[in-house]
């Protein structure tokens, strides 16, 4: 954990720059993990290739929580680039556990990148599918030459995984899988997620 800066900085809603609630950990000597508080939908990071992973559905048109803020604040060409992203089945564009990459259009951030984290409940290994949708995720982004990406908490609205849990599996697998990005930020909207985050970030990374 450190509180140096890189070069470019990330923006949030208020304009401010990385906000006193922006805690950083060295994962390599070339990235880093950022957690904060926030509204993804005003994340960038100045002047570069810059991505936010939607929270979708398999149907990815939309929907409520932060997938229907993405689209509200992304505009309706977002929609339709969506719409044009192939069926792999009928009704299904992005399957439980991958990732699919639209632009940004109105957004802050030049692209977004929909996964599908798992129902929680109904899952049959929520933890693989849930760690799949952040690998997969990290992998179209290096596949696209994004070097900076931030992550909501995946599955721990709507589809009710147990946020805790979700925590660790959210930065484990970040861990192991950012490699060849420069920073992934976690953007998290209420305290007692940041909170969770912050405490598997510091049990699981070692300096
Ligand atoms: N910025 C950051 N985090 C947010 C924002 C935001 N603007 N808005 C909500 N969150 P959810 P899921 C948090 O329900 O559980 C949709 O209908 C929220 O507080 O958005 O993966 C999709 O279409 C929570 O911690 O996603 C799917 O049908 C986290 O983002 C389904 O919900 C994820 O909550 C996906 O459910």
């Amino acid at each position: 954990e450190n509180g140096s800066g890189a070069a470019r900085v990330s923006t949030l809603s208020n304009g401010s720059h990385d906000g006193a609630d922006l805690v950083s950990f060295q994962l390599s000597p070339t990235s880093s993990l950022k957690i904060q508080k926030g509204d993804i939908t005003r994340w960038s990071v100045d002047g570069s290739s810059d991505a936010i992973v939607n929270p979708a559905n398999e149907r990815m048109l939309g929907g409520g929580g932060a997938d229907g803020a993405i689209h509200r604040a992304a505009g309706p060409e977002l929609r339709e680039a969506c719409y044009r992203v192939p069926e792999v089945r009928p009704g299904v564009r992005c399957p439980t556990g991958e990732a699919r990459i639209t632009p940004g259009f109105r957004l802050p951030s030049s692209h977004v990148i929909h996964t599908v984290g798992p129902i929680y409940d109904s899952d049959r290994n929520p933890e693989a599918s849930l760690s799949n949708a952040y690998r997969n995720s990290l992998r179209v982004a290096k596949e696209n030459n994004i070097q900076y990406i931030a992550f909501p908490a995946i599955s721990c609205g709507v589809y009710g995984y147990p946020f805790d849990e979700a925590a660790s599996v959210a930065i484990s697998t970040v861990k192991s899988s950012a490699d060849g990005l420069k920073e992934v930020h976690f953007v998290l909207f209420s305290d007692d997620i940041y909170d969770a985050w912050l405490k598997a970030a510091r049990e699981l990374i070692r300096d």
